[in-house]
């Protein structure tokens, strides 16, 4: 199927004659049309990877890679004198994911299909996903995102249930969109809306009338949750996610010949994190529906399911208050309540207990029922085992293991990153792309100048592209020789950017001071903040009103400028990643349970300044000490500090002439005067007084080894060794890798 045939059958008209836009779709289409044709696994056993989220980016450049037409197409569209890089403009990112977890969920489809596992991905179609960010006065305003257009990724299925409510019910309809394997199979992602939705009750804002569930349930993804009403909206969103999930396994399982006693040789589940943990109540629930007595029933669920945890902060544990779910899904409270009667019965440790206090504690339910606990890196996982879950560990040690995350390197070099694809398999063959550790191969060359050169020069022209691209849809003037200083991810204090704040406020007294720096910085920010979270969401008002001072500055912009984007995405990510030079990974040790953002980074030859948390330590230990920026205090010190509960930010801050300065700043006239007083009053209180996640104590150290990086960087030769022994080390945090890893120790397909 050429494209020219499929524009010509469609519009009756050449490729050259036809709109950018009608080329979208005809490639949405065909592509469409291609995946279908593709076989998928249809073994006996299958996963069913629930989750809330799937962040998943734009397709069309991906599939057309992973469907291997990438390159035929792009000629294609060069020979009619089109770009291919225009038309992905036309396609709408669909936002169906926070962060790391849901971009996880996504490279896990993806590495699922490339292995030709029997897999699905099982979620919810949301209408305007996560909101779109919009920056007014320095702050940031939560707008709609819809992404759902007449032709679009998803195909319409005719499987639909009804999903009992307390008080209600709703019918669901799913939704599937293929996900296609590098040059393999397909699998599906399997997304259920309501059929009553009504996209008119959304306006320009976020904010809509949370009561009418028959309408509101999948228009958002975790709509603000500051409320009790937008609390009980996500039980309503966790339970109709789950239920039909658990449905669709049920069907699917009998349709194969399973007489629901051995479920667990036709399904197995991975909860991603807890947002889907009631379909160990629901499938009980299911079961015994069908003729299967209780005790049977949680041995069968019990088989089935596998639980991830992806952080041990204690605030995002979820908790859900017993008359929620008393209100939301009656059904499901006698279940519960048996589940951890039958806790208590056999366990005297009452801090595992699955009701307590009124709540119901859904990671115990998970780790009780479940028979698999995992985290997502390995000091991650021992922070699990040793702290944070060592009541469970102790009762179920083997339950316990770890599967480092990593990433799909279609999308995160091959797509976003064809010049450095390129490159690499001019020197080291294809390989790499079905085996990502043939990346080793590369270390071949760390003595081979025009290789570094050639390194240099594609980062070069990926910073370029970045320079060109935020122009024009941001306005932005960057300067492509400075350093592009990067740090990408959710806002949240945890992820400290207030402390990439405060360097930047520290640099710009330097360079007032006549202290400029050998080589030009730009510093860039790209982060959305839950529109519930203040202080996120003050940090956010910072950076902007620096970035306002800063670049217009004519003192201290030839040297130092900083840009925060706006609605940071897959799409910018995709753009940012490929220019970085410096990766900030500056987490408060043992808070980041793994990151990924860091990984995508590396793998495009950036350096990254870190701390020692999450995977950074295993990126650490991979590329060895020359390779990488380490700083700060190491998880065991900050667990201790935590524990003596005897932190105080103000003694550091007394002590530490640079660190006050900044601080202080955020509250000058210079800042007020574009900023709003409360806002950045709020935020230097916090610090002053609480700075809950530590930036204060590693603040010095992290100055030095920013300078240090800063220093390397101008020995351009040296640098590009490091680029390349980053590259080179990026094999093992391919998803792929990942995966082969829970099949074989967790799902065993
Ligand atoms: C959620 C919330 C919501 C309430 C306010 C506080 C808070 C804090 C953290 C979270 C994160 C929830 C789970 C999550 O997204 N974890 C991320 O999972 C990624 C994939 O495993 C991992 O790379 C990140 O390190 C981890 O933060």
């Amino acid at each position: 199927m050429t494209l020219a045939k499929v524009v010509s059958t469609k519009y009756n008209k050449t490729i050259e004659k036809c709109s950018n836009e009608e080329i979208y779709f005809a490639l949405l289409e065909m592509t469409k049309q291609m995946a279908e044709d593709k076989v998928s696994n249809e073994g006996k056993k299958k996963l069913y990877y629930i989750s809330a989220e799937f962040l998943i980016g734009k397709l069309l450049s991906n599939n057309l890679i992973n469907l291997g037409i990438y390159d035929s197409v792009k000629s294609e569209l060069e020979a009619s004198g089109k770009s291919l890089a225009e038309i992905e403009e036309i396609e709408m990112e669909p936002s169906l994911g926070n962060g790391g977890l849901g971009r996880l969920a996504a490279c896990f489809v993806d590495s699922i299909a490339t292995l030709g596992l029997n897999g699905d991905g099982v979620g919810l179609n949301y209408h305007f996903g996560l909101f779109k960010q919009v920056f007014d006065h320095n702050l940031q305003k939560e707008t709609p995102n819809p992404w759902i257009t007449d032709n679009s990724w998803l195909t319409k299925t005719d499987i639909t249930y009804p999903v009992q409510f307390g008080g209600f019910t709703v019918q669901s309809r799913l939704y599937d969109i293929d996900v296609v394997g590098y040059n393999n199979r397909t699998t599906k992602l399997r997304l259920f809306d309501i059929e009553s939705v009504d996209e008119n009750i959304v306006g320009d804002t976020i904010d809509f009338n949370k009561d009418e569930i028959e309408k509101n349930l999948t228009l958002f993804l975790y709509p603000d949750d500051s409320d009790d009403k937008g609390r009980l909206l996500r039980v309503y969103q966790q339970y109709f996610m789950v239920s039909n999930a658990a449905r669709l396994i049920l069907d699917e399982a009998v349709a194969k010949g399973s007489n629901l006693h051995d479920l667990a040789d036709y399904a197995t589940v991975q909860i991603n994190d807890t947002h889907p943990s009631m379909v160990i109540p629901e499938l009980i629930r299911l079961l015994q529906e069908r003729g299967i007595l209780m005790d049977e029933a949680i041995e069968i669920v019990s088989k089935v399911c596998a639980y991830t945890n992806h952080t041990i902060l204690a605030e995002a544990l979820e908790k859900w208050p017993i008359h929620f779910l008393d209100k939301a899904v009656p059904q499901l409270m006698p279940i519960i309540r048996e589940l951890d009667n039958r806790v208590r019965g056999k366990v005297s440790d009452e801090s595992t207990y699955i009701i307590k206090d009124g709540l119901v504690h859904m990671a115990h339910m998970d780790i009780h029922y479940g028979y698999s606990v995992n985290g997502v890196a390995y000091l991650h996982t021992e922070i699990l085992k040793n702290s944070e879950l060592n009541n469970f560990y102790k009762l179920y040690p083997e339950k316990f293991n770890n599967k480092t995350n990593g990433i799909t390197f279609r999308r995160w070099l091959m797509s976003c990153n064809p010049e450095l694809s390129a490159m690499i398999t001019e020197l080291i063959g294809e390989g790499w792309k079905k085996d990502a550790n043939e990346l080793e191969k590369l270390g071949n060359y760390i003595n081979d100048d025009a290789v570094l050169d050639r390194l240099l020069a594609v980062k070069a022209g990926k910073k370029t592209d970045l320079k060109n691209y935020l122009k024009k849809t941001q306005g932005m003037d960057i300067d492509e020789n400075s350093i592009f200083d990067i740090q990408v991810k959710r806002l949240h204090e945890y992820k400290r950017q207030q402390m990439n704040a405060l360097y930047v406020i520290h640099k710009y007294f330097e360079i007032k001071e006549g202290k400029k720096p050998a080589t030009p910085i730009t510093v860039f920010f790209g982060a959305k903040a839950a529109p519930a979270y203040i202080i996120a969401k003050d940090i956010i008002h910072l950076i902007l009103c620096l970035q306002q001072i800063i670049n217009n500055d004519p003192e201290v912009s030839p040297y130092l400028k900083v840009f925060m984007v706006e609605n940071y995405n897959v799409t910018l990510a995709e753009k940012m990643i490929p220019a970085c030079d410096i990766s900030e990974q500056i987490s408060l040790a043992s808070k980041e349970a793994s990151g990924t953002g860091n990984m995508k980074f590396m793998l495009n030859g950036a350096v990254t300044l870190g701390t020692m948390d999450g995977a950074n330590v295993e990126i650490a230990e991979l590329v060895g000490d020359d390779n990488i920026y380490t700083f700060g205090e190491d998880s065991q010190t900050v667990i201790d500090r935590y524990a003596r509960g005897d932190y105080k930010s103000k003694t550091y801050y007394d002590a530490n002439e640079n660190l006050k300065r900044a601080v202080d700043f955020i509250v000058s006239d210079t800042v007020k005067a574009v900023g709003c007083s409360e806002n950045l009053e709020r935020l230097y209180h916090e610090l002053l007084n609480k700075d809950w996640f530590m930036t204060f104590p590693d603040f010095d150290a992290y100055v030095e080894t920013r300078e240090k990086a800063y220093t390397a960087y101008t020995d351009r030769k040296a640098w590009a060794k490091k680029m390349l022994v980053n590259i080179s080390k990026a094999g093992f945090f391919s998803s792929d890798r990942t995966i082969e890893q829970y099949n074989k120790e967790i799902w065993k397909l």
